[in-house]
C-alpha cells in the first residue's frame, strides 16, 4: 500500500472540531465496569476546548523521533508521540532509569564528550525505557531479537526498512551475531530479499548471514546462508539474493555475523519480495492533523478513514501519575488494532494478562546496576473486544480505547538510602488502579486545570500573527521565519514551550531537567543525557523564577543536596584529604557520579540556584534550612581553595573557561562565580543575621579577588593575561558570567559593562561596518543553548536589537520542526532558556531595581503587554506598553515580606512605589 495522505481534505476534519468530533470527547467513564454506558455518555458529553494560539500543530504523523515526534511528560514520566495513523509509537521515559554506578569519580579525563562510559559499572547514562505501540491496521513488524544494541538516536532498528538508502541502522560493538526480524500479519512466501550497503566503512557491511523462516517465531528453517568474498562493492549499492523458499512463513529472520575486530555493523535497508516493509504505509487518510496545546498539555491526533472519524488524545497527568491515552472513533466498524509494550532494556520480556477482566501489558527487570524497572499498560475501558495476543493484546470493534500506563524504578533520590527506594511493580500497580477507578473526563480536566494554572501565570504579548500565518502548520511557520518572515505568535509559543518543557520534565518531588528534559529515545544518548555543570543544568533553570514556576526549581534544589554526598568524597579524594565543602565535575549523574573534566566552580554555580529561590520566592524557613547552610559550605571550599597571589589578590587555582583555552589561575569565569556566590552567601547572611563574623569574612574575601579586567582591544578579558583573540567565536561566554545570569556587571559597572559588550559581539562574530543578523553569527557560536545566553546578555547590557537577532538565530538554525532546539547530536538546553531570555528583554530584578522594558527590539514595540512575570523580592509584575513607552503597570508583593517600597525603573526614570498587596 502507497502512503496516501491529502492535506488537500481539510475539509473532513477542522480544527476546533466543528465536524461532531468534538462529541466524541470528554464525558467517558475510565472503569472496565462502565465502559459501554461511558461510551454512550461520550458521544453526546462536553467538547474539546478548541486549540490554543499556542499550539504545535502538524499536517503529517511525525517519522522522526528528534525532529517530529511531539513531547508530552508529568515531571517524572513522558512520552514522545509520532502519532501515524496506523500506528500511533509511544516511545516513553521515566527519569529516574539510568545505567551505571556511583562510585563518586569517573573522571574519563581527556575523552572527548561523545566518548562517554554508558556502561553498569561506570558512570553510566539516562537510558530509554521502552516503546508502546497502538497498531490500527495490523502492519508487519521489525524488531532485533538478539538485541537490544547500542545504536546512536538517528541510526537505529527503523532506518533498517525506511526505504532509503541514505539512512542506516549503525550497530556500535556489535558481538558475534545480529539479528534482524520481520513479523508478518499473515504469512507470505519470500523468495528473494534484497540488502544495501551503507554510506561509509565497507568493513561493516553484512558479510555472511543466514535467511531463516517461521510459523511461531520459535522454531526456524533455514532458507539461506551466505558467506561473501567481502564487503559490498560500492556505497549504497542494494543485492538482490533469491533462496527459492516457496513456503509461506509469517516470520523471517536474518542473522548477520558481523566481521570479527571492526567496531560496528551496518546496514542502509534490508527489503523482503512482496512484503511491504514501510511504516508509513496506510489506508487512505484524510485530513490528518495533530497537535499538541501548550496551555492544556493535551496532544491531539485527528483524521478520517473511510469507515468514520478518528480522535486520539494523550496527557501525561501530573496528579493521577501516569499517561493517558484515548483512542475514539464515531465509525460503526470501531476501531481495531493490536498493542504491543517493548522494554528498551536487556532480559525484560512483555507479558500479556487478561484474565482477571483488566487486560494489561507488563514488562518488569533489573538493569546491570541492580536498578529495578517496571511498567505497565492497562486497557480501561473498551467497548469492543480485547484478547491477549502472544507476548500483546488485541482488540477489536472499540469505539472507545482507553489507556493508561505507567514506568517507574525503585530508584530513590537519596544518597544514604543508597539511591534506591521502593519495589516499582506494586507501586505501578497502585497507581493505575487508583487512576483507573477515575472517569476519563475527570482525568482530563484535573490535568488540564493543572497545565492552565501553571502555564496561565505568566502572559507575554508583543503582537499577534496575521490570521493566514497562524493558520498554518508550526513546521511552514518555522521555515517561513527562517526565511525572514515575522511571526510574534510562533515566537511566543516558543516562550510557553520552554516553561511547558520545563514543567513537563521537572516537578518538586522529581529529578531535575537533564540535557534532554527527559525524553530520550536511546540507551548511549549524546553526553549520556547527564547533568552538564557548565552552562546546561543551570540554563535549564533560568526561567524557572523569573516565569513564575520556582516549584520546578525544588528538583534542582533536592538533586544538588543529594548529589553533593559523593561529590564531597570525590571532592576530598581530588583537592585533598582536609578539603570542606564540594565541588563536581562536568558532568553529573543521578547517583551523584562525576565525569569528565573538574569544574571547580560548579558547586557555585549551583548555588547561585539554591540563592535565586529564596531571591524570588522569599521562603525564609527554606532559606533557613536549606539554602543558607548549602551556600556556606560551598563558600568554605572556596575558603580552603582561594589561591593568594603576590599582590594580595585571591585567584581560583587551576582554573578552565569552559572548554577553551589553557588552564591558569584565576581564569575570570572562576573569579566571577566566585564573587556571585560570596555575594549570595552575603544576602543570605543579611536575611538571617545567621553568622556576621563569618560575613565579614566572606565580604573581606570578595573584596580580594582579583577583579574583572579590561583588555587591548577593550574587551573583558576571559583569562588573567591579555590573551582574546577577536576572532574566536567559541560556542561559551563563560567569561561574561557576570552579566547573565550574575550581577557583578551592571550599569552601575559602566566600563566593564561596555567591555563585556565589546566581548560578546566580538564571540558572535560581528564585524564593523557590516549589518549585524542571525545570518552573520556563524559556526561554534551557533548552538542550542548559545542563542539563549547570548539573547539574556544582550538584554542585561540594555540592547534589544542583538537579543532579538539571538532569538531568530536559535528559531532560524537551531531550531527543529517540533520546535526542539538542538545541535547535533541533540541537547535541549535552548528550549528551557529562551523563556529566561526573552523575560530578560522584558523585565529585570537583578541590581535591587524593577525594570520595566529594558531591551526591547523594534519589532515588538508598537504595542504589547505581559503579565506575571517575576522579580527578586517577590514580586508579580505586569506591564502594558505602546510605541515603546509603558503605559500602565502593576506590581504586586505576593511574596515579599513586608509592604516596604519599590524601586522601578521605567521610561527612563526611576520612581520609588509601593507595591500592591496580593
Ligand atoms: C556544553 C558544550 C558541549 C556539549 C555539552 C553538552 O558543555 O560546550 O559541546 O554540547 O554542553
Amino acid at each position: 500500500m502507497a502512503t496516501s495522505f491529502d492535506p488537500q481534505r481539510r475539509d473532513i476534519l477542522k480544527l476546533g472540531g466543528a465536524l461532531g468530533l468534538a462529541s466524541l470527547m470528554g464525558g467517558a467513564a475510565v472503569g472496565g465496569a462502565t465502559a459501554h454506558a461511558a461510551t454512550a455518555q461520550a458521544a453526546t458529553a462536553g467538547r474539546m476546548p478548541d486549540l490554543s494560539a499556542t499550539s504545535l500543530r502538524y499536517l503529517a504523523p511525525a517519522t522522526d523521533w528528534q525532529s517530529q515526534a511531539l513531547p508530552i511528560g508529568n515531571g517524572r514520566l513522558g512520552a514522545m508521540l509520532f502519532a501515524g495513523p496506523d500506528e500511533d509509537r509511544i516511545q516513553f521515559n521515566e527519569q529516574s532509569l539510568w545505567g551505571g554506578v556511583n562510585n563518586y569519580d569517573n573522571a574519563l579525563a581527556g575523552q572527548p564528550d561523545d566518548a562517554f562510559d554508558t556502561s553498569m559499572t561506570g558512570f553510566g547514562s539516562y537510558r530509554n525505557f521502552g516503546d508502546l505501540a497502538v497498531t490500527f491496521v495490523p502492519r508487519p513488524k521489525v524488531t532485533a531479537p538478539g538485541g537490544p544494541y547500542q545504536t546512536s538516536s538517528t541510526e537505529g532498528l527503523d532506518k533498517s526498512y525506511d526505504g532509503s538508502a541514505q539512512t542506516k541502522w549503525c550497530i556500535v560493538g556489535p558481538g558475534a551475531t545480529v539479528q534482524w526480524q520481520a513479523a508478518l500479519p499473515e504469512p507470505a512466501v519470500v523468495g528473494t530479499y534484497r540488502l544495501t550497503s551503507a554510506n561509509d566503512v565497507p568493513d561493516r557491511d553484512p558479510q555472511q548471514w543466514t535467511f531463516a523462516g517461521s510459523d511461531d517465531g520459535a522454531a526456524w528453517v533455514t532458507l539461506d546462508s551466505r558467506t561473501l568474498s567481502g564487503p559490498f562493492e560500492s556505497r549504497f549499492l542494494t543485492k538482490e539474493f533469491s533462496c527459492g523458499n516457496t513456503t509461506a512463513y509469517r516470520y523471517y529472520r536474518f542473522t548477520f555475523v558481523p566481521k570479527a575486530g571492526i567496531s560496528h555493523f551496518q546496514v542502509a535497508e534490508i527489503a523482503l519480495a512482496g512484503v511491504d516493509l514501510d511504516p508509513d504505509s496506510q489506508q487512505h487518510v484524510t485530513g490528518y492533523e495533530r497537535a499538541l496545546d501548550l496551555t492544556t498539555g493535551v496532544h491531539v491526533t485527528r483524521f478520517g478513514l473511510p469507515g468514520g472519524q478518528v480522535l486520539r488524545e494523550a496527557f501525561a497527568s501530573r496528579t493521577a501519575d501516569v499517561l493517558v491515552l484515548r483512542y475514539s472513533t464515531d465509525g460503526a466498524e470501531g476501531l481495531s488494532g493490536a498493542l504491543s509494550l517493548t522494554s528498551a532494556q536487556d532480559g525484560a520480556p512483555t507479558t500479556a494478562q487478561t484474565s482477571d477482566g483488566s487486560p494489561r501489558l507488563s514488562f518488569a527487570g533489573a538493569m546491570g546496576n541492580g536498578l529495578k524497572h517496571a511498567c505497565t499498560v492497562r486497557v480501561v475501558a473498551a467497548d469492543g473486544e480485547v484478547r491477549a495476543d502472544g507476548a500483546g493484546l488485541s482488540f477489536s470493534r472499540c469505539t472507545t480505547l482507553t489507556l493508561l500506563l505507567d514506568a517507574r524504578t525503585d530508584y530513590k533520590l537519596d544518597a544514604a538510602a543508597g539511591w534506591r527506594g521502593e519495589d516499582p511493580a506494586p507501586v505501578v500497580a497502585r497507581t493505575l488502579a487508583a487512576a483507573a477507578g477515575r472517569s476519563y473526563a475527570s482525568l482530563l480536566d484535573e490535568h488540564t486545570a493543572t497545565m492552565q494554572a501553571l502555564i496561565g501565570r505568566v502572559t507575554v504579548d508583543w503582537g499577534t500573527s496575521d490570521k493566514s500565518v497562524q493558520a498554518l502548520p508550526t513546521d511552514t511557520r518555522l521555515t517561513r521565519y527562517a526565511a525572514g518572515g515575522q511571526d510574534p505568535s510562533l515566537e511566543q509559543t516558543m516562550f510557553h514551550y520552554g516553561r511547558y518543557l520545563l514543567i513537563s520534565s521537572s516537578r518538586p518531588d522529581g529529578l531535575p531537567a537533564n540535557l534532554q528534559g527527559l525524553w530520550n529515545n536511546s540507551n548511549q544518548p549524546p553526553w549520556a543525557s547527564d547533568y552538564h555543570t557548565n552552562i546546561n543544568v543551570q540554563m535549564n533553570y533560568w526561567a524557572a523564577e523569573t516565569t513564575d514556576l520556582p516549584e520546578s526549581h525544588e528538583a534542582l534544589v533536592r538533586f544538588v543536596q543529594q548529589v553533593a554526598v559523593p561529590s564531597r568524597v570525590a571532592t576530598r579524594n581530588a583537592f585533598g584529604a582536609d578539603t570542606r565543602g564540594w565541588t563536581a565535575r562536568t558532568s553529573q549523574s543521578v547517583f551523584g557520579g562525576n565525569a569528565w573534566e573538574w569544574n571547580t566552580v560548579a558547586s557555585a554555580w549551583y548555588a547561585q540556584h539554591l540563592y535565586e529561590h529564596w531571591a524570588f520566592t522569599q521562603d525564609k524557613g527554606y532559606l533557613r534550612t536549606v539554602a543558607y547552610p548549602m551556600i556556606k559550605e560551598i563558600c568554605q571550599f572556596w575558603e580552603d581553595r582561594l589561591k593568594e597571589r603576590a599582590d594580595g589578590l585571591l585567584v581560583a587555582p587551576d582554573g578552565w573557561s569552559p572548554e577553551h583555552g589553557p588552564r591558569e589561575d584565576g581564569v575570570m569565569y572562576d573569579q566571577q562565580i566566585i564573587w556571585d556566590l560570596f555575594q549570595n552567601y552575603l544576602d543570605c547572611e543579611r536575611a538571617l543575621e545567621a553568622d556576621p563574623a563569618y560575613a565579614a569574612m566572606i565580604a573581606d574575601m570578595q573584596a580580594r579577588l582579583a577583579p574583572n579586567k579590561i583588555g587591548r582591544w577593550g574587551q573583558l578579558q576571559e583569562w588573567q593575561e591579555d590573551i582574546d583573540d577577536p576572532a574566536d567565536i567559541h560556542r561559551h561566554t563563560s567569561h561574561l558570567f557576570a552579566v547573565y545570569p550574575g550581577r557583578q556587571i551592571t550599569p552601575d559597572t559602566p566600563e566593564f559593562a561596555a567591555a563585556a559588550l565589546v566581548s560578546l559581539k566580538a564571540r558572535c562574530g560581528e564585524k564593523e561596518g557590516v549589518p549585524f543578523t542571525a545570518a552573520t553569527v556563524s559556526g561554534d557560536s551557533r548552538r542550542s543553548w548559545t542563542w539563549p545566553w547570548r539573547a539574556a546578555l544582550f538584554a542585561r547590557l540594555g540592547d534589544g536589537f542583538r537579543a532579538g537577532v539571538m532569538l531568530r538565530g536559535l528559531l532560524t538554525y537551531n531550531t527543529l520542526p517540533n520546535l526542539f532546539c538542538n545541535h547535533p547530536p541533540f541537547q535541549m538546553d535552548g528550549n528551557f532558556g529562551i523563556p529566561a531570555a526573552l523575560a530578560e528583554m522584558l523585565l529585570q530584578s537583578h541590581d535591587g531595581t524593577i525594570d520595566l522594558l529594558p531591551a526591547v527590539p523594534d519589532a515588538w514595540k508598537a504595542r504589547g503587554s505581559f503579565t506575571g512575570l517575576r522579580a527578586r523580592g517577590g514580586y508579580e509584575v505586569s506591564c502594558e506598553w505602546r510605541d515603546g513607552v509603558v503605559t500602565s503597570y502593576r506590581v504586586v508583593a505576593d511574596r515579599a515580606p513586608d509592604s516596604g517600597h519599590v524601586t522601578v525603573r521605567v521610561n527612563g526614570r526611576e520612581a520609588k512605589v509601593k507595591p500592591l498587596k496580593a
